[in-house]
């Protein structure tokens, strides 16, 4: 096969590349290692910035956002007797939303089915070749066991964490930083409606909690757990009344509603970035190119932000042979990469316990100046809200 860009990797930021080359004029494949079904029902994400809602609504992706999302002014911080309201719109004049990965990648996928563009589920042994020319290729085993080929003039690289295009750049012109977290979240989602407005992020000496949700119906809840911890040893119970005491239940006429939990995981924390996020005709996007830890909402926003950089210097590319935003992508991404890296980080080690009786000290301190200090207060909003694109 034959096309202007090759995408391997079909989530957020693989969906979102090919939707916005397609309003431009250009042509994609996307190979994909799971089946269409697989990837509709992941469940990740929940936060949307205003930039990534701004960016979905302009590519003509709003309706879903327009009628089931829903807009939050700002989150709670808390500790055990207090909880502060931090107002983003107040505060930096933006606000994020409520709206799921789920949803987004079944809007992504719904737009590339009524386009009728190619999309390769289940493909096994997806490889990157000649990257270096201006000619590279990409070789995969589609889901009946045919070998195939595609020949493009660049390959974008949105296939996660675990694909294959990070490493197939030379291994002495790439460097990469790295923070494992010695915690890991405990994640739910359960049917029964929100016991807040907006989400509440919460210190408690037994660990972090947080309280997020899909849908007026939907609650999505996280523990801080041990690294290594099984979910099979967290009977439902037993997460309910962790949440109940870690979000404060019975404090100030508070209670925390619990229902049927329709989903259960554990999740690692890790901060990953490799750089340059670009090699030849090879350009990483989204995971691939790095990962934050979930406490700043950051890793899908800063997917769609990758992608919002990629598509204009991969048109400019095609279309007039001009490689100077090609050249500057990398450059330009990981400005906002680090960023999003030392902020996931701060409220990463401002939120999640220790068992150090100083930290926990450090901690508190730092709760208090966020929530009382209107300077504390913006700094947080305006990297929660979001940077603008590129910024
Ligand atoms: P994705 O969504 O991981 O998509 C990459 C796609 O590439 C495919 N792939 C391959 N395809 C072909 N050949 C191969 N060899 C391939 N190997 C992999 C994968 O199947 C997949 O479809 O990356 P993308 O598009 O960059 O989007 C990034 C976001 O998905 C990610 O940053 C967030 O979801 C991170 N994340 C969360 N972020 C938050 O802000 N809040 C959360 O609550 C949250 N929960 C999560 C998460 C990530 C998780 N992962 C990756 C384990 C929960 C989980 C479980
Ligand atoms: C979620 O709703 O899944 C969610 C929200 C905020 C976060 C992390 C996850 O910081």
């Amino acid at each position: 096969m034959r096309t202007d860009v090759a995408i391997i990797g079909a989530g957020p930021a693989g969906l979102l590349l090919a939707h916005l080359l397609a309003q431009d004029g250009i042509e994609s494949i996307v190979v994909e290692a799971r089946t269409k079904e697989y990837v509709a029902a992941r469940i990740r994400a929940g936060i949307l910035e205003s930039a990534s809602v701004d960016l979905l609504r302009s590519a003509g992706l709003g309706a879903g956002i327009e009628a089931e999302g829903d807009e939050h002014r700002g989150i709670y911080l808390q500790w055990p007797h207090e909880r502060h309201h931090l107002d983003f719109v107040d505060l930096v004049g933006r606000s994020v939303w409520v709206y799921g990965q789920t949803q987004v990648q079944a809007d992504l996928a719904a737009a590339s089915d009524a386009a009728g563009r190619a999309v390769y589920y289940g493909a096994s042994d997806a490889a990157l070749h000649d990257l270096d020319s201006d000619r590279p290729y990409v070789t995969f085993t589609d889901s009946s066991g045919a070998a195939q080929r595609i020949d493009a003039l660049a390959v974008a690289g949105c296939d996660g964490s675990f694909g294959p295009s990070r490493a197939a750049m030379p291994a002495d012109r790439r460097e990469s930083w790295e923070r494992i977290y010695p915690f890991s979240w405990l994640g739910i989602l359960a049917d029964v409606a929100p016991s807040t407005d907006e989400l509440i992020y919460a210190w408690h000496p037994d660990g972090f909690a947080l309280h997020s949700m899909r849908s007026a119906s939907v609650s999505r809840l996280y523990l801080q757990v041990p690294n290594g911890t099984d979910v099979n040893d967290w009977p439902d119970d037993q997460i309910w009344d962790a949440l109940a005491t870690r979000l404060g239940h019975g404090q100030n006429g508070w209670t925390l509603n619990s229902g049927p939990i329709t989903e259960k995981s554990v999740l690692p924390m890790r901060s990953f970035v490799q750089s340059p996020m670009r090699y030849g005709r090879l350009f990483l996007a989204g995971d691939a190119a790095h990962t934050v830890p979930p406490t700043g909402a950051k890793g899908l926003n800063l997917a769609i932000a990758d992608v919002a950089l990629l598509a204009p210097a991969l048109g400019a590319l095609v279309h007039k042979n001009d490689a100077a935003l090609a050249e500057a992508y990398s450059d330009t991404a990981l400005r906002r990469v680090w960023r999003c890296e030392h902020f996931s980080w701060w409220m990463t080690s401002m939120l999640h316990t220790s068992g150090d009786p100083f930290d926990a000290q450090l901690q508190l301190s730092q709760l208090r100046w966020v929530t009382a200090s209107a300077a504390g207060a913006a700094g947080l909003a305006e990297n929660y809200a979001g940077l603008p694109i590129g910024f």
